[in-house]
């Protein structure tokens, strides 16, 4: 078997990381009896600044006809984030229908977390973010530029159909866990589109009457996922609120280089997307020090997806194994002063 993989490594330590993981992919692949195929898309930021658009023409069709698609980072410190976000991630996660941002957080072994008192193995949760709609809807506009009257309006769009089929994936992935799901919304000051949400989330909840189901204003899961981050196992939220929420995630967990993502689409005709959570971070970038462990845990979570269990554990069981070792090389996100390429050379022994 050979799957068909979609490099885009995009901008910054974006390259870096996904340089670093794919070699890793072959390696397991090559040990449980399959191949991976990848094509390479030098799409991004230094396209944009010489071409004008992040992407050329057709690119979402190239890329349908992958399996799957491993994307490092997207941002450049001289364009401005919309543009790079809209040029290239988010129509990508929303013309293939990308509806499950599944972004866990796990305090590994042997990993600090800033928070006192946690341990590894203390943190474990995952949030479903919805990924098409909501807060990064595309509806509204601006007026009146320059003008003292100036108005810029932004629509949230909530709809029964793209808000169902989240909540529904939440509650499956809380009756596989420990059987407990978080709401998150703020539908005392959203009146609309987030109480239909909660009213969507009552529903679902009457099918999965095993599911324990605690509700939560964002402001108040912001402080608790800090206060008593333990108690989570499934959060299911907005577009904006699960990106908010997957940051605070990935810092109490102990880094953002360690927080994967997998942008899932059920849409046969599409292939789905795995990420680092982390942005381009053009402060490091070119220095050799990007941690690579988001983006390898990411394709860990594509091999899963992808029909390949035991691959996928290979590379994840590699990296607990390395995070729990003292002696292991480790990048200066994480305290230490390895470099990209000794974290990827550790990890090669290990597998
Ligand atoms: N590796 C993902 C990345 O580049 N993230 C930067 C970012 O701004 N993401 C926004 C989002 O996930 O909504």
């Amino acid at each position: 078997m050979t799957y068909d993989i979609a490099h885009l490594p995009g901008d910054g330590i974006g390259v870096e990381v996904t340089d670093a993981t794919l070699p890793l992919v072959d390696r397991v692949a090559d040990d449980h009896g399959f191949s991976v195929e990848t094509t390479r898309y030098e799409w991004g930021s230094e396209r944009y600044l010489e071409h004008g658009s992040m992407m050329p023409e057709g690119a979402l069709e190239r890329l349908a006809e992958h399996d799957a698609i491993l994307l490092g980072a997207v941002g450049h410190p001289d364009i401005p984030d919309h543009v790079t976000l809209r040029g290239m991630m988010l129509p990508i996660r929303k013309t293939f229908d990308q509806f499950i941002c599944e972004r866990p957080s796990v305090l590994f072994e042997g990993v600090e977390s800033p928070l006192r008192g946690y341990e590894g193995g203390d943190i474990d949760f995952v949030v479903y973010r919805e990924n098409t709609e909501g807060e990064y809807s595309d509806v509204g506009g601006r007026e009146h530029r320059g003008h003292e009257h100036e108005l810029a309006v932004q629509s949230a769009v909530f709809t029964r159909h793209g808000t169902e089929r989240i909540v529904r994936a939440a509650f499956e992935a809380a009756t596989d866990r420990s059987g407990k799901l978080t709401n998150v919304t703020k539908s005392n000051a959203q009146a609309h589109g987030m109480v239909l949400w909660d009213d969507i989330v009552e529903e679902v909840a009457e099918e999965y009457p095993e599911v324990e189901v605690e509700r939560l204003l964002v402001d108040a899961a912001s402080m608790d996922l800090i206060r008593r981050p333990d108690e989570f196992d499934v959060l299911v939220a907005s577009n904006l609120f699960g990106d908010i929420l997957t940051d605070i995630g990935a810092i109490v967990s102990g880094s953002m280089g360690l927080a994967p993502s997998a942008n899932v689409t059920h849409d046969e005709r599409y292939p789905s997307m795995y990420e680092p959570v982390h942005g381009s971070a053009p402060d490091i970038t070119g220095q050799g020090i990007a941690n690579p462990l988001a983006t390898i845990l990411s394709a860990s979570m594509m091999l899963d997806d992808l029909g390949e269990p035991g691959a996928a554990d290979a590379l994840r069981d590699a990296v607990t194994d390395q995070l729990a070792d003292p002696d292991a090389p480790r990048t200066p996100d994480l305290g230490g002063e390895s470099g990209t390429g000794d974290v990827v050379d550790d990890l090669r022994e290990r597998l």
